[in-house]
């Protein structure tokens, strides 16, 4: 049946009670009516939220969580990191990569991501040859997220260059190397996959491994409308280098050269003055925050402060996947914010009118618009013609029982670590049912199998 009634359920303006949600069999919702009568035989649910967008992701990097976390021989950095997952990326093949982001989507959507951009570089075999289909690889991701009914936005990556000037790629980067025309055959390989569950854009991976005339150029040859991705400014090293090259700093060079718009995420975007604070706001394109990522690399901290006070845009993302869950990446952005301050509820309290005082339900809905403008697709609300994308939380909890509407997002953002997402419905699909998901052990069997591999590989 593609019906739920939920006695209260999160819409577009806040709270609502006796909802009855309706999607088709394309996986759109049709009907959301509230203050509905129950009509006999529908499921029903006590707390019903939209599903999250995850607007960054390396799915690859799944497999390398949790074990990068040994010191070496000297300072341990960003770029110290950044060496040791080119050698774990150095050696999977595309079966690995598919198994492993099966795993992930697994994790994202039992923990509450219904959508997932995908910033996708690994593109070429371990030589750096190019694979017979010029999307291998990309489809590999895509057809993962089949099979697990997580929401795609892939995005095929620019990667020319180690560093600003067109400086050569290193070897350990060889597997990523893509000029435009590349990417744009790898957009139009992907082309007879788009449909309600993905989308596809493209990205440049930063301005270290792209040329702004080469940034330019990818933005102007994809078909308008579609997402496009960039990392900027996540470490000083790189705000640094782009001053010895440009005499601007990243996010300012980027937005006196090419015409940001909605179209765009600036992902972490960290280290910013003012000036650049204020640009991104006003262009109306989307910050793609990653806290926990950002906190394990030892990114720094975004402005969120200042950035909200002007109206700016953001989603979340999480990138490297040393978490999978939105209420950790949620969390960390409003703490991380909380300990620079040393003030509370600070999201909530930099909105210019204060219309929401709930920091809970500002954050979810918040992330929800900018994640869904980031992924390109209809997605980020429960509202006719939006994908049925979402999650119904686990009324039986102590943490939720009995709370007043407002706390609800409170209790599930802020309060302990059990995971309170018991079902999940993708583009239709419930794909979560009772805290699992339906095809869990099977994936979870071929990710053991390519981690075990790479181990082999690896000795
Ligand atoms: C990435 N990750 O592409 O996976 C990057 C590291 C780079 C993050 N920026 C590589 N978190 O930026 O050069
Ligand atoms: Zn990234």
């Amino acid at each position: 049946m593609r019906a739920l009634f939920a006695r209260h359920a999160l819409l577009p303006d806040g709270w609502r009670h006796d909802v009855l949600l309706e999607w088709d069999a394309h996986g759109d919702l049709t009907r959301v009516d509230v203050q509905a009568a129950a009509p006999l035989g529908v499921a029903r649910a006590v707390y019903v939220l939209p599903g999250m967008v995850n607007l960054h992701s390396h799915a690859f990097q799944r497999a390398l969580g949790g074990l990068t976390e040994r010191a070496g021989e000297g300072p341990d950095s960003f770029w110290t990191w950044r060496d040791l997952m080119y050698r774990f990326a150095a050696r999977i093949t595309p079966e690995q990569i598919e198994a492993i982001a099966a795993q992930l989507f697994v994790e994202c959507l039992r923990h509450g991501y219904t959508s997932l951009c995908e910033f996708h570089y690994l593109q070429r075999g371990p030589d750096g040859e190019a694979y017979a289909r010029p999307a291998e690889t990309a489809e590999r991701v895509a057809s993962a997220g089949q099979a697990t009914g997580m929401g795609l936005t892939l995005l095929p990556v620019l990667y020319s260059h180690a560093g600003f000037g067109e400086q050569p790629l290193r070897s350990e980067q060889r597997r990523f190397r893509t000029g435009v025309d590349d990417v744009m055959r790898i957009v139009e390989a992907l082309q007879p996959l788009r449909g309600g569950q993905l989308e596809v854009g493209a990205a440049p991976h930063s301005l270290r491994a792209a040329s702004i005339a080469q940034v330019r150029e990818l933005a102007a040859g994809l078909p308008s409308g579609r997402p496009l991705h960039i990392h900027i400014a996540e470490q000083m090293p790189e705000v640094e280098q782009s001053i010895a090259f440009s005499g601007r700093r990243p996010v300012e060079y980027l937005m006196e050269q090419v015409a940001v718009d909605e179209r765009w995420c600036l992902v972490h975007a960290t280290h910013l003055d003012a000036a650049e604070v204020a640009a991104i706001a006003r262009s109306g394109a989307v910050a793609g925050l990653c806290p926990t990522t950002e906190a394990n690399l030892g990114d720094g901290l975004f402005p969120l402060q200042a950035f909200i006070e002007l109206g700016g845009r953001f989603g979340i993302g999480s990138d490297s996947h040393v978490s999978q869950s939105p209420v950790e990446e949620l969390r960390w952005l409003e703490y991380g914010q909380r300990l620079l301050h040393q003030r509370r509820n600070i999201a909530v309290s930099s909105q210019p009118a204060r219309q929401q005082r709930d920091v809970g339900q500002y954050l979810w809905q918040t992330a929800l618009r900018g994640g869904a403008q980031a992924a390109g697709r209809k997605v980020g609300a429960l509202a006719e013609g939006q994908r049925a994308d979402l999650l119904v939380l686990d009324g039986d909890h102590p943490n939720l029982d009995g709370v007043l509407d407002e706390d609800v997002l409170g209790r599930f953002l802020f309060c302990g670590n059990d995971n309170l997402v018991r079902d999940v419905l993708c583009g239709g699909r419930w794909v979560v049912q009772g805290g699992r998901h339906v095809v869990q052990d099977a994936v979870t069997q071929r990710y053991r199998q390519a981690m075990n591999e790479l181990r082999e590989v690896s000795q």
